[in-house]
């Protein structure tokens, strides 16, 4: 079968998987007190491509043919994800009003709820992993990346770096510093955390890395061009932000066209490194096309 095809079953089932422990684990939207739980869900459940955690259980079956272990580790990386993505939203950050198709959470639930809401999903997703039937050692692991990836040397300084940045005119090595930290290093933890699970060597923790911050940075250059290029209505999100708050971005230090080729390049690159797995890598060649052709 057309490894495309195969991709897209693989992602719907593996999305349905996330979606199943996020139902079961997020409280209901009437327990008490009801506002803060369907702000949660109303973020979670507004749509999304599901790429992070579904890194997580593709590279957890690189190595080992089920996938319930790492489902917990998968669903935890989402709710971080939908987290940085309620939290970026919100008026002092990057003021969107839309978000996955729908009104942004503190359109919706006002700014206070917004906030608690995107610290619960934090707080709590350390608390999923806990209960991965994984060894103990492993899951400490995780937690430590976590906190390191998603922290002021991580997560936070992309974040703060990109809205320090605005206006300005911004360097390679800033831009670099954004994305890498904004989004690859997510993306990069993702794929790391299921190959971890499945107790990959460090020679294959090293490619699965490398395939991980390629594919990172590109999916942020492509993020940048669709900002540009892109389709609102396809999207779930506003256009032409970037170039309205002076944003550094890909486009408006390198241009549309090189940024387009930059973004090839990275996807070839990780295309390569990953073929090193052999067969066994061909889902994971495929998402690196589908990445770089996306339009949502
Ligand atoms: C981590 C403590 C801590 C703070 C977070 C707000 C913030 C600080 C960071 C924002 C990071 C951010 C929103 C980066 C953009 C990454 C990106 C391209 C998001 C869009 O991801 P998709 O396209 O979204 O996978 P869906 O909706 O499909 O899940």
């Amino acid at each position: 079968m057309d490894s495309r095809v195969l991709l897209k079953r693989d992602i719907k089932e593996k999305q349905e998987l996330v979606n199943i422990i996020l139902d079961r684990f997020l409280p209901r939207k009437d327990e008490y007190p009801k506002d803060i739980h369907k702000a949660i869900r109303y973020s979670v459940f507004a749509g999304g491509k599901r790429l992070r955690p579904y890194l997580s259980m593709l590279a957890y079956q690189l190595f080992k043919k089920d996938v319930e272990p790492v489902i917990p580790v998968a669903g935890a990386i989402e709710m971080i994800h939908t987290f940085t993505l309620i939290h970026d939203d919100l008026p002092d950050i990057d003021d969107d009003d839309y978000r996955r198709g729908k009104e942004s959470c503190h359109k919706v639930f006002g700014e206070g709820i917004a906030l608690l809401a995107g610290d619960a999903l934090l707080i709590s997703a350390f608390e999923l992993i806990t209960y991965a039937n994984l060894e103990p050692e492993i899951k400490v692991q995780m937690i430590r990346e976590l906190a390191q990836g998603i922290g002021v040397n991580g997560l936070i300084s992309g974040q703060m770096l990109d809205i320090e940045s605005e206006g300005k005119k911004g360097s390679q090595k800033t831009l670099s510093i954004i994305h890498e930290n904004k989004t690859a290093r997510l993306i990069r933890l993702s794929l790391r955390f299921g190959a971890l699970a499945a107790h990959a060597t460090d020679l294959e923790l090293k490619i699965i890395d490398d395939y991980g911050s390629k594919i990172g940075l590109a999916f942020q250059i492509i993020d940048d061009l669709l900002d540009i290029e892109g389709n609102a209505e396809e999207l779930g999100k506003t256009v032409g932000k970037d170039e309205d708050q002076q944003k550094v971005t890909y486009p408006a230090l390198y241009g549309i066209e090189e940024s387009h080729r930059q973004a090839e390049t990275l996807i070839d690159q990780a295309k390569q490194s990953i073929h090193k797995f052999g067969e066994r890598a061909l889902l994971f060649e495929a998402l690196a096309d589908y990445l770089l052709q996306r339009k949502s």
